[in-house]
């Protein structure tokens, strides 16, 4: 039987909900870990609401002070799931009582913050890891092995987009997304975090960009209450909406190749559309999260007859993860990547090895979103400050 490691969630909305469901389920699917985790306390300001969703997600019990919470002996692994404003506190405070920290993306709010809980795991000689989840896709992983293995060649071209469209109605009230003291930008760093983190896992580091913003409705009515996932309900006062709604820019990266990125919140019917192409001098991937079993390939050394684009279904045995899951064919969903990532954080810490997405390439994502920000104010190239 593997030890067991007390685990610490700060945050049991949306994202809490979708960590503690890793939790659960790692030990039943992984038998591999080196450690059991056990829900040992969950944390929320509003006591009724965290007592509640403690019961309801199987923790054993709560705080109601993320700093109660981190320096507890019985808890050796804080899960930052809070808004990006209160990352780099809580995470600093943990790595501080030797705590190891799975992060919620991105990193943090400004560029000074990650670095500063970069420093921290790393002078506290604890894991850090950031939950850029769409990198534990199987198919993802899957694009990634290919690359390495050449299959696909000198990579020419990165295309991301990455559109959402739950706030298009202008009545849709001002969440903490929306609000840039809380989440420090808008789909920027929601969605194109997510996009840079890939680029920057499949293709390389980015050494140049050049980006706009957008803020399509600039007031929204406040916020009265939260109706779960990412629904929200309005009040009759209006507020200023203070980050972007659609970011739209261009990479150059360290090994020649260029990008392409659209992120937006304003694309009508696209809910929470995922994709990016990759061509290569020989062949391309293209990977699309509502497909997200699938990973589509073009292979240029297939007989000249039979060269076209095909569809690999990633859930054989053979495919990264999937040995846990169920039989070929038997598809996997969005949740499965936060329970890839908990497997992967808690062999990060019998190993005593910080599981990528490190939090030096939380700072390296963040940079390229600073960069991309004084890009859109300046109208200029700009290189990020690694
Ligand atoms: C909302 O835009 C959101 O939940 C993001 O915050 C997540 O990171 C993304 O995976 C799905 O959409």
């Amino acid at each position: 039987m593997s030890k067991t490691i007390g685990v610490g969630l700060v945050g049991y909305k949306f994202m809490g909900k979708s960590h503690s469901n890793a939790y659960r389920q790692v030990g039943h699917f992984f038998p591999d870990i080196p450690f059991t985790p056990e829900l040992t306390a969950l944390c929320g300001r509003d006591e009724g609401a965290v007592k509640q969703a403690a019961v309801d997600m199987g923790w054993k019990g709560y705080e109601t002070d993320w700093r109660k919470l981190v320096s507890r002996k019985d808890i050796g692994l804080v899960d930052v799931s809070t808004p990006g404003d209160s990352h780099a506190e809580i995470a600093i405070a943990a790595a501080s009582e030797g705590k190891h920290v799975f992060c919620e993306k991105p990193l943090a709010n400004t560029l000074p913050e990650a670095r500063a809980m970069a420093e921290a795991v790393k002078k506290n000689g604890v894991v850090g890891m950031v939950n850029f989840n769409y990198r534990r896709v199987p198919a993802v992983q899957l694009a990634k092995r290919l690359i390495q293995d050449g299959r696909i060649g000198r990579i020419y071209h990165w295309r991301a987009v990455y559109l959402q469209d739950w706030i298009m109605d202008p009545n849709f009230p001002l969440v903490w997304r929306l609000q840039k003291h809380l989440a420090g930008s808008g789909t920027l760093g929601d969605l194109g975090a997510h996009s840079i983190d890939l680029a920057r896992m499949l293709v390389g580091e980015i050494t140049e960009v050049t980006g706009l913003t957008e803020t399509f409705i600039k007031k929204r009515p406040l916020l009265s209450g939260t109706t779960g996932g990412l629904g929200a309900a309005a009040s009759a006062e209006y507020g200023e909406v203070t980050v972007d709604d659609a970011a739209l820019f261009m990479t150059r990266f360290d090994n020649g190749a260029v990008g392409t990125f659209e992120v937006t919140r304003f694309a009508n019917g696209r809910r929470n559309f995922n994709s990016f192409e990759i061509n290569g001098s020989k062949g391309s991937i293209v990977f699309n999260l509502e497909r997200m079993n699938e990973l589509n390939v073009l292979f240029n050394d297939d007989a000249a007859d039979a060269t076209g684009f095909r569809n690999v279904l990633v859930t054989e045995g053979a495919h990264p993860y999937m040995n846990a899951w169920w039989p070929a064919g038997h598809i996997i969903g969005w949740e499965h990547t936060f329970t890839h990532g908990v497997r992967d954080i808690l062999h990060g810490i019998a190993d005593g090895v910080s599981p990528d997405p490190t939090f030096d390439d939380g700072v390296r994502c963040q940079a390229v979103l600073d960069a991309i920000e004084k890009s859109a104010g300046s109208k200029q190239w700009v290189s990020p400050e690694y």
